[in-house]
């Protein structure tokens, strides 16, 4: 049963890794794409993918999945305006279906996007993850977004949903979503996916929505999509094939509680894309990202692998994050998007992949 394994790629002038680089790694067979300076709530104009398409199609790699088509806030607090950007999202959906897209994945977290207190901290072997200090995230957000964008301004790069525009207006984002609780920002996402759900069955695009990480309220800002419940409540609040979920496993992963793999055996047939990542926990809450390999973190990658293969996964999956090794480091890579310990990573889910495979066909 083969599966269909991506790569996540920031771009031509954007990512030190190059597509030929990736080409060498076995058994990737497309890219998990994006157009990086666009904002949220603009539209992706045919032009621009056509020219990624291109970039792709140079090394046989398809552009099926696209991360992230960010969501504007103005859709998340549920203001007036937000029928204008559910319009142009509509617009993106169009646009992407016509070069091949089938999944989207978003997420609908409130202002900040993926949150870690230390972007490059030691493991101890020499090697260094995005590493997340509980004591650190408690009410002064303006500190932890300054790490952040200290970190991109100084090494020139910028995060999906860190956008230097938006956490300029912080204190004005924090005021426009006082009210906007865990109840009124699951309205504003059913509103959003009830609107655009007659366009993606049009364009056969699935909308794939990624846990919420770390899966808890940050900053006094609901967090929706955290466990198993709240996974179930999206999958049932809009029932539909074309509502699906990027299931990360590394976002899940950072409360213990969870048990991933029964999540992907209740669910597989809505899991349109699979984030494999791997979290190690200290007892203190503190959390780091690990190697795949199972017995490096708490995450369970060998019962996640093993749900997937029983559950015959037709979507895609990609290594989430990974270490920086052997020279990757600040300013030579992005944070948890180096090359080798994805790579490393892929050929550890290859590895068990083919084995589950034949010892199936043997039995
Ligand atoms: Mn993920």
């Amino acid at each position: 049963m083969s599966i269909n394994m991506t790569f996540r790629w920031y771009g031509e002038d954007n990512d030190n890794i190059k597509l030929s680089d990736i080409k060498q790694i076995p058994g990737v067979s497309g890219i998990v794409w994006a157009l990086h300076r666009k904002m949220p709530g603009e539209i992706w104009e045919e032009d621009e993918i056509a020219n990624v398409k291109r970039q792709l199609d140079a090394y046989g790699f398809h552009m099926d999945v696209v991360e992230s088509v960010n969501v504007h806030d103005d859709i998340k607090i549920g203001l007036p305006t937000r029928d204008l950007y559910i319009e142009n999202y509509k617009q993106c959906i169009r646009n992407l279906s016509k070069y091949g897209v089938k999944v989207i994945c978003y997420n609908f977290m409130p202002i900040f996007d993926w949150t870690r207190t230390n972007l490059f901290h030691p493991v101890g072997d020499g090697s260094t993850a995005l590493f997340y200090e509980k004591g650190l995230i408690r009410d002064d957000y303006n500190a932890m977004a300054k790490y952040i964008l200290d970190f991109t301004e100084k090494y020139n790069m910028s995060f999906p949903g860190w956008e230097p525009e938006r956490m300029a207006k912080l204190d004005a984002l924090f005021r426009a979503y006082e009210g906007v609780d865990h109840e009124k920002l699951w309205a504003n996402l059913k509103y959003f996916l009830e609107a655009i759900m007659p366009t993606c069955r049009e364009c056969d695009v699935k909308m794939a929505i990624h846990m919420d990480d770390p899966p808890w309220d940050i900053f006094g800002l609901p967090r929706l999509l955290v466990d198993e419940p709240s996974i179930d409540r999206v999958l049932r609040m809009v029932d539909d094939d074309y509502n699906c979920l990027t299931l990360c496993s590394g976002s899940l992963g950072a409360d213990l509680k969870n048990d991933v793999a029964a999540i992907i055996r209740k669910h597989c047939d809505r899991i349109a894309f699979a984030h494999i990542r791997n979290v190690k926990h200290f007892e203190n809450g503190d959390f780091s990202e690990a190697s795949h390999r199972d017995c490096d973190g708490d995450t369970g990658i060998l019962e996640i692998l093993r749900a997937y293969h029983d559950c015959g996964f037709k979507g895609y999956i990609r290594p989430d994050h990974g270490r920086h090794l052997w020279g990757e480091g600040p300013g030579t890579v992005r944070p948890g998007y180096g090359l080798y310990d994805r790579a490393l990573g892929i050929m550890y889910m290859h590895g068990v992949w083919d084995t589950l495979d034949r010892l199936s066909t043997k039995s």
